[in-house]
């Protein structure tokens, strides 16, 4: 577990399981479809049930880039928010504009819904194929730079599947320097 403080709020790395965690909202690594997959959306359909995915089917899908958002269901979490991430090709495809836009629009969605607390997944970094490295340096400099104008969200937890993935979160970190805060 890591912890830093950027302008009022907390950015924070835990190894760990985003379904169970306890934040306002949890962040879904989704498909343009949103009706479910493997990966993080599967075990959010699994223990979000059935409310999250008609919410799901009722939007009707959202493009690269973006996210929905629809209620918690089953889940601690009082809302999911649905974002999707670029299928991964060379990194010359827009991917990590499309990487940072599914960061950015997933926190305007939390501030606009007033809440505090949002945890994410690693977007991109499964089935999607982006390099853990760069998605990393992505995540965690687009959160950063939300949070300093947006004080309003207190709280973003980086839930990273397994220790492989979060030492590199942890690495990328921890190399930012004090200035970067
Ligand atoms: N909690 C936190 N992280 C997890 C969990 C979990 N329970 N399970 C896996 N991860 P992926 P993507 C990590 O494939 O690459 C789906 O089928 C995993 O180790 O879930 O954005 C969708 O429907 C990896 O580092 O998402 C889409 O079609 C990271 O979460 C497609 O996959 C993301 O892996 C999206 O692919």
């Amino acid at each position: 577990m890591m912890k830093v403080t950027i302008g009022r709020s907390i950015l924070e790395l835990v190894e760990g399981d985003i379904t169970l965690q306890d934040t306002d909202a949890i962040v879904n690594a989704a498909n343009t479809t949103l009706l479910g997959g493997g990966g993080v959306d599967g075990a959010i359909h699994r223990a979000g049930g059935p409310q999250v995915l008609e919410e799901c089917r009722k939007i009707g899908g959202c493009p690269t880039g973006e996210a929905r958002i629809t209620a918690g269901g089953c889940l601690k979490a009082r809302y999911v928010i649905h974002a999707v991430g670029p299928v991964y090709k060379d990194g010359r495809h827009r991917e990590p504009e499309l990487l940072t836009d599914a960061y950015r629009t997933s926190l305007d969605l939390a501030s606009r819904h007033k809440l505090e607390s949002v945890a994410f997944p690693s977007i991109g970094t499964g089935a999607y194929g982006y390099p853990m490295e760069a998605a990393a340096r992505i995540a965690l400099t687009t959160v950063r730079e939300y949070l300093k104008g947006h004080p309003e969200i207190r709280r973003v937890r980086f839930v990273l599947f397994g220790e492989t993935a979060y030492k590199v979160y942890e690495r990328v970190l921890q190399s930012a320097g004090p200035e970067w805060l």
